[in-house]
């Protein structure tokens, strides 16, 4: 996939496209509302250290939906056929810069030159219709019928999603039970079936379009979503304890990731082993990062779980029990993700204003 970045005002910004996948309700829009719940709030805690840039009509629909969330409402469920587009700018303040530096821009601060002191990265990101991600689940297996390919069947507006440089991958923590006389066990089953089935093409979409080159700057992200719905037994068998968010703040994420994988080992065993898989069609997905995610809820009158809101307002200005510091790592991460690509393409670090083509 071609993709591009341009350089204005002498200050260079990299390009980045984010596909956000999983199967149908496991949580993706919940995800991106969360996502850019925290990237907002985050710029103004981080101050100079973070920025956020979204064009007019990309506030918009961006507000469409963080907005439903403070307002005790979950999104919509995405529809079929539909691609979300938001599209914004990170920067991430360059850490070269002294203290001295630092206080003289406080002295002198001459707006056009601030740019320059940010490595910024524009993203795209796509949320797709979980419908949709299971059609191309149920393509493989057609294909499989036919003796043709899976990549023939898949919709045209969705190869955008496979193509990314980014591809967060979402996990339903939910769907887990140990109690194999319970419904919810053949369906834990087809669900990890289903998720192994979608990183499967993922593979073999990169592998056919980008060949050798399919290793070079991909940026798998697992993410578990729904972690409040965990049961308690699960994630005592996973060595997960029952107050996973002061855990999630207090150990480091070699043993977070490890003890999520034990997860994904004992529940999500064909997904994991197609995880690690993917190295064989040169896509390394293994090395993916994770993270948690969960918005605490609470029952409406009537009677339905919907997001907790909080009367009392923290010192920073979030209302929302939720991973939030699980989403400030992934907003860091996307940062080295900047750096990583920038590196790779050899964005100049100044220059007049020019556009250029990578990869
Ligand atoms: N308890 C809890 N429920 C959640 C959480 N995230 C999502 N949900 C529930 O899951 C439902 C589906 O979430 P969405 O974000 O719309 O899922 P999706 O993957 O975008 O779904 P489609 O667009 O239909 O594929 C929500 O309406 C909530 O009821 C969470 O963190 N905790
Ligand atoms: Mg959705």
């Amino acid at each position: 996939m071609w993709s591009t970045y341009s350089i204005l005002f002498g200050v260079s910004s990299v390009y980045a496209c984010v596909g956000i996948v999983g199967g149908r309700g496991t949580g993706k829009t919940v995800f991106f509302g969360l996502l850019a719940t925290t990237i907002i709030n985050y710029s103004i805690e981080a101050k100079q250290h973070f920025r956020f840039f979204a064009s007019p009509d990309s506030i918009i629909k961006i507000s469409d939906i963080v907005d439903p969330l403070k307002l005790r409402r979950w999104p919509q469920a995405t529809l079929k056929g539909s691609l979300n587009e938001y599209k914004f700018t990170l920067g991430y303040r360059k850490s070269s810069i002294g203290i001295l530096k630092e206080n003289l821009v406080g002295l002198f601060r001459k707006p056009k030159d601030l740019g320059g002191y940010y490595n910024k990265i524009d993203f795209n990101v796509y949320d797709i219709s979980g419908e949709d991600a299971e059609v191309l689940s149920k393509a493989a297996r057609l294909a499989n019928e036919r003796s043709s390919s899976a990549l023939e069947m898949i919709p045209g507006t969705l190869e955008t999603v496979l193509g990314c440089d980014v591809i967060v991958f979402l996990i339903d923590a939910s769907k887990t039970t140990i109690d194999s006389s319970r419904p919810e066990y053949k369906e834990m089953l087809e669900y990890d079936g289903l998720m192994a089935g979608l990183v499967s093409l993922i593979a073999e979409y990169r592998s056919k379009k980008y060949g050798v080159e399919a290793s070079k700057l991909f940026f798998p992200v697992i993410v578990f979503s729904k972690f409040d719905l965990v049961d308690k037994e699960v994630l005592r068998v996973s060595g997960i304890p029952e107050n996973f968010d002061v855990w999630l703040n207090s150990r480091n994420r070699k043993e977070i990731e490890g003890r999520l994988t034990k997860f994904m080992e004992r529940f999500y065993e064909k997904t994991l082993s197609q995880i690690y898989g993917c190295v064989l069609k040169n896509v390394p997905f293994e090395y993916a990062p994770m993270f948690v995610s969960y918005l605490i809820t609470e029952l409406s009158e009537e009677g339905t779980p919907v997001p907790r809101v909080m009367e009392e307002r923290g010192d920073a200005s979030y209302w929302l029990k939720y991973s939030r510091s699980e989403y400030i790592r992934l907003i860091e991460y996307f940062g080295m993700i900047a750096d990583e690509i920038k590196k790779a393409r050899k964005v100049p670090e100044e220059a007049t204003s020019v556009t250029g083509v990578g990869r």
